[in-house]
């Protein structure tokens, strides 16, 4: 099948394993070109499409249509194939529902993440105790909201199947489960193991996201 669209990225980005499931599912296929972090994102091809220069950033096939930000590429790859009901909802109440957790994953869960990853993983910010704790504590605050919706045993925020709502938290959950979300803050939020586990049981998602959940017993810290 000729791919939908091109998607440049570096490896094991979350943004792009979403993106991924939701061409599965829609029997969709996208091309991941060869990328270079710091090299292909900065020649001028790539910033006469994407002017900001970040990634994930698609292309269209025949390369006249470019999309950045990964909540707006998956949304326009689920709404491309037969699955877009599912995975974006089919009535005004569970869509405003998929889109409330897509955007929690962003501004809750991404958002509390990133600059830990960035202070004790990546090493690219230097660390501040004071910054780290804060996000901690938001990143917790947002679990323990979760925990909230999915404690009576649901598989899944919203319906009875996967959609964009599950995807936009799973990515930035897993990531966060090799250095912040720990035991600690896994006693807070028990039944966030199960449904993340639950959720890599969906063919499509297992095929991009993996099996293994590696949780870290301890937060690191700098
Ligand atoms: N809001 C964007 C964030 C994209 C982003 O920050 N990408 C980073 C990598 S995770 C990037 O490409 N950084 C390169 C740069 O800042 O030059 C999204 O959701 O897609």
């Amino acid at each position: 099948m000729a791919p939908f669209g091109k998607i440049y990225t570096y490896p094991n980005n979350y943004r792009v394993q979403i993106a991924q499931v939701i061409a599965d599912i829609n029997n969709l296929t996208l091309e991941i070109p060869e990328f270079t972090m710091g090299v292909t994102n900065k020649t001028p091809d790539f910033l006469s499409k994407f002017p900001l220069g970040k990634v994930p950033a698609f292309s269209s096939a025949d390369d006249t249509f470019h999309l950045t930000e990964g909540l707006a590429i998956a949304r326009y790859i689920a709404s491309s194939g037969p699955a877009s009901a599912q995975l974006l909802g089919s009535d005004p109440k569970s869509s405003a529902l998929i889109e409330m957790w897509a955007l929690f994953g962003e501004s809750e869960l991404s958002s509390a993440a990133i600059p830990p990853l960035l202070m004790v993983l990546a090493k690219k910010i230097p660390y501040d105790e004071a910054r780290y704790n804060q996000c901690a504590g938001n990143f917790e605050r947002a679990v323990k909201r979760l925990e909230v919706a999915i404690k009576d045993g649901r598989k899944f925020l919203v319906g009875d199947k996967l959609t964009l709502a599950d995807l936009a938290v799973l990515g930035p959950l897993q990531l966060a489960s090799k250095f912040l979300f720990d035991g600690e803050m896994r006693k807070q939020a028990p039944s966030v193991e199960g449904y993340l586990k639950g959720l890599l049981e969906v063919p499509e998602v297992k095929k991009n996201f993996g099996t293994e959940l590696t949780f870290c017993e301890k937060r690191v810290q700098g």
